[in-house]
């Protein structure tokens, strides 16, 4: 009996741990108030159960996370001007900051690999800072993030790339997580706005920039600049 008992202590020890060690991936969108279901408007990314970031700016799979499982998903219809989220499979617990991405699709956003220089950005969560005595993340422990899709967004199918940029191991080169993947969706009832500045990912950093190498620790950062273009709000 007594022996039972250690092991569940220690399976239950050990879960609690795989739980607290784990990090995160974003397998969920959510349109008109409801969850999606994981994995079905969201690309399979290669990290679905490692959710092992990214690492590496330059690397293709900055783009959207999916070299290895060639995943495509089922395209979802969102109307311009209404909210869109990004839900994680847990919490967003590493301090960090966020940018949401989208690009057009091309051709049938199924075959669309978002190559070239098409990526916008249309949302952000950068710290707060406070003169150097604090910096604090407001997508911290979030479990996810919810925007508007620009009412002049021109309808189509698209993109959306979510990617939260995890600052807590970012003192030197490459030590910052990226937690990305890419939705499809279908942008209804949309306008005729130029969406811009565009970027390629990767491509969009270096890995050099203040907003990425940086020691959010000691000392405390007085200031932040968000890594990226400027956002488009239509
Ligand atoms: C990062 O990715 C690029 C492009 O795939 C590759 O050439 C480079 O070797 C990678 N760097 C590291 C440190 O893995
Ligand atoms: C804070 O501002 C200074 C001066 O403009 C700049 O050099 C530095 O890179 C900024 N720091 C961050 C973390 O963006
Ligand atoms: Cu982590």
């Amino acid at each position: 009996m007594i022996s039972l008992k250690l092991v569940a202590l220690a399976i239950g020890a050990f879960s609690l741990l795989s739980q607290t060690t784990a990090h995160y991936t974003f397998p969920s969108l959510v349109v008109d108030g409801v969850t999606t279901s994981p994995w079905v408007n969201v690309r399979m990314t290669n990290n679905y159960n490692t959710q092992d970031p990214v690492t590496n700016v330059s690397s293709p799979d900055l783009r959207c996370y999916d070299s290895a499982t060639g995943a495509t998903a089922t395209t979802i219809t969102v109307a311009a001007d209404s909210e869109l989220g990004i839900m994680s499979d847990g919490t967003m617990y590493h301090p960090g900051v966020v940018n949401v991405y989208m690009a057009k699709a091309s051709c049938d956003v199924d075959s669309f690999a978002g190559d070239g220089a098409v990526w916008f950005k249309v949302y952000e969560i950068p710290p707060v800072t406070n003169g150097g005595t604090s910096i604090t993340f407001p997508s911290q422990n979030q479990a996810g993030v919810s925007f508007t899709i620009p009412k002049n967004l021109p309808s189509g199918q698209y993109l959306v790339r979510m990617e939260q940029i995890a600052l807590h191991a970012a003192a030197n080169f490459g030590g910052a997580q990226f937690y990305i993947s890419c939705g499809q969706i279908e942008v209804t009832g949309g306008g005729s706005g130029t969406p811009g500045p565009l970027v390629s990912i990767p491509g969009v950093y270096t890995g050099n920039e203040p907003g990425i190498k940086i020691n959010i620790y000691s000392p405390v950062p007085a200031n932040y600049t968000q890594p990226g273009p400027a956002v488009w709000s239509g």
